[in-house]
């Protein structure tokens, strides 16, 4: 009995004296954005389940590199985790820049039963085939572009450059707009915008707000013409290493993290509207059937698409 007891003190001696295993965890946004919020609270939900064996460290604000660089680095497991846009991840794994097609989605509801239906479960799973796990989906809204001029109506575009995310897609439909796309790091966006190397951009309302690119480029037209979610991605060579029962307990943590993260959203989104008219932004609500019109050649260009569009579109 003694003996028993001396052991199983000793045992609870190294679980709360170990010092815990550090998960680092990348993102381009700073404290206080939905998708790095949601991580931490994922973090908090895996400290206490695994008695403190793992801990999570988000690196804020692009600290550890854009999103392609960290895509990289949580491969070869230098860093576990990123929280990233899928856009940078088509590089990686073409098949998941489907979600980057414009005016795919119906609406909001039919974007989450394709992302929380079979479809996305499979290109979650995808994800293996490059040594990373995807953890789940948090939502980005809706991509609108603001300029340093007002854009009204497609034409409007004709012959600006737009910065656009490291993503083929983008490029594209900027051509079909008339228009040219940059790929650029979104670090660099504030000054390419400001210098005037760029003439726009394109993003959610949080990303505009938070970044304050609504300074130097006030003209926000909401054509919504994309709807790209984040994904949470883990390494694979780290992932490997967990026991059955730590797996489902990241898991479900990530699950959780993604409906806070959706909850935060909502409330960020509007707030972030509200803030960049504040700061002088002009909102403008274009006819979007123009938009959708023009970016329809976009769809000819990425034939290796054609079913799962198909299958997108049956979604209902
Ligand atoms: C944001 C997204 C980031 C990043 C950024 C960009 O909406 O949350 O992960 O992809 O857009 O445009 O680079």
């Amino acid at each position: 009995m003694k003996r028993f007891l001396v052991i199983l003190l000793a045992s609870l001696m190294v679980m709360s004296f170990a010092a815990p295993i550090v998960i680092k965890s990348s993102d381009v946004h700073p404290h206080g954005y939905p998708t790095v919020e949601a991580v931490k609270m994922m973090g908090r939900i895996i400290e206490v389940m695994t008695n403190g064996k793992y801990k999570i460290e988000v690196y804020t604000s692009g600290q550890l590199g854009d999103e392609k660089e960290t895509i990289e680095q949580t491969i070869m497991n230098a860093i576990q985790m990123t929280r990233v846009s899928v856009a940078p991840l088509q590089m990686f794994y073409d098949p998941i820049g489907v979600f980057t097609m414009p005016y795919l989605f119906r609406d909001e509801d039919h974007f989450w039963k394709v992302l929380e239906g079979p479809i996305g479960e499979e290109l979650l799973k995808g994800v293996e085939k490059i040594g990373l796990v995807g953890l789940c989906y948090y939502d980005a809204g809706a991509r609108s572009f603001y300029t340093r001029r007002p854009v009204q109506k497609p034409e409007d575009l004709k012959g600006m450059k737009i910065r656009v995310q490291m993503n083929e897609v983008m490029v594209a439909l900027m051509q079909a707009l008339g228009a040219t796309g940059v790929p650029m790091a979104f670090a660099e966006v504030y000054t390419a915008l400001q210098t005037g190397v760029v003439d726009g951009a394109e993003n959610n309302p949080p990303s505009y707000y938070t970044t304050r690119h609504f300074e130097v480029a006030p003209y926000y037209c909401l054509d919504a013409h994309t709807r790209i979610p984040e994904i949470l991605l883990i390494s694979k060579a780290f992932w490997d290493k967990l026991t059955p029962e730590e797996k489902l307990i990241f898991k479900t943590a990530a699950i959780a993290s993604a409906q806070y993260e959706k909850y935060l959203w909502k409330q960020m989104e509007l707030k972030a509207l509200e803030e960049v008219q504040k700061g002088g932004a002009k909102i403008f609500q274009p006819d979007i059937t123009a938009f959708q019109k023009a970016a329809q050649s976009v769809y000819d260009k990425f034939p290796q698409y054609k079913d799962l569009i198909k299958r997108i579109q049956e979604v209902k």
